[in-house]
């Protein structure tokens, strides 16, 4: 898991794409996953944003930790930044995103003229950009779930309050020395897999649930008892799952996979990997 490649090259590009288009908005909508709101955040945000309007749109909202998600929304709020939670299938939320939009909106400076406003949704990958821009827009403007790609020419889509919105989205590519930073976004999926030492990757996250939610490991597996070691408890679930190999060996793999696509579908439970600093 040390050797991951972030291809330094395609992120600075990427990067400057970003600040083209940003010189085209208003403001900007930073998507970041409720699940792990630092890790999903670009540490380089605010060198990208400058003194671009912004909010953050905490996504994901129901995969989430509920009592996580006050404490966020009042960790950003008393550092004096815009937080909204939303859940970008269903659309919860998106209204009050859009009136928090709307406040930047009416301080804009008078020199835009009668111009619509206009923002952009910037986000790490797999965070929920492009379901937020079909929310947003009330259709299918944009492919969800498929790969970063290059788009020729700008594409506004008109929202329902009149506002614009750029229909790519600029992707930020994760960038961190903290490897819990990696762990988490690989847990939600924002890393690729095949790049990831999946069965390794899933008794990390094990180890994390039988500290932090022991009780819904518990559930979903039909555990007995969160057991001494974090691979102890992958073995466990893997023989309730059925997990084996020819010669009674444990299929790591398998059961890796298993787990981590169970959390990412939400099956074991709303989770929240990281909670706010106290200090
Ligand atoms: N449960 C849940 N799933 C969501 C939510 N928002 C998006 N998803 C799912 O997350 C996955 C990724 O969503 P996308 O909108 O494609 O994410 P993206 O940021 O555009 O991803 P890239 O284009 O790969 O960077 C899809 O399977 C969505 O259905 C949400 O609020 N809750
Ligand atoms: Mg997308």
């Amino acid at each position: 898991m040390e050797n991951i490649n972030w291809y330094p090259g395609h992120m600075k590009k990427t990067r400057e794409l970003i600040k083209e288009n940003l010189k085209l908005v208003d403001a900007v909508v930073e998507v970041v996953d409720a699940r792990i709101p630092v890790s999903s955040r670009n540490p380089l945000i605010h060198e990208i944003l400058g003194d671009k309007p912004s909010v953050i749109a905490l996504n994901k909202m129901d995969l989430s930790d509920e009592k996580a998600n006050s404490l966020w929304k009042e960790h950003f709020r008393s550092r004096g930044i815009q937080a909204v939670l939303i859940n970008g299938n269903s659309g919860e939320g998106t209204k009050e995103l859009l009136g928090s939009l709307a406040k930047i909106s009416a301080g804009r400076k008078q020199s835009a003229g009668n111009r619509p406003f206009r923002l952009m949704i910037v986000g790490v990958p797999n965070v929920g950009k492009s379901s937020l821009i079909n929310r947003l827009s009330g259709r299918k403007s944009t492919q969800t779930g498929d790969r970063p790609g290059v788009t020729k020419g700008k594409q506004w889509i008109k929202l329902t309050n009149g506002m614009q919105l750029l229909d790519t989205p600029g992707i930020l590519w994760p960038k961190f020395e903290d490897p819990d930073t990696g762990k988490n976004l690989a847990y939600c999926g924002s890393i690729k897999d095949e790049i990831m030492d999946i069965p390794t990757l899933a008794m990390e996250f094990i180890g994390y649930m039988g500290e932090n939610y022991p009780r819904l490991l518990m559930d979903r597996y039909k555990m007995e008892e969160i057991l001494e070691t974090p691979l102890e408890n992958m073995e466990a679930i893997a023989l309730k799952r059925g997990c084996i190999l020819p010669g009674k060996r444990i299929d790591y793999e398998r059961i890796g996979r298993l787990v981590l696509d169970e959390f990412r579908g939400g099956k074991i439970g709303r989770i929240t990997l990281e909670l706010p600093d106290e200090s």
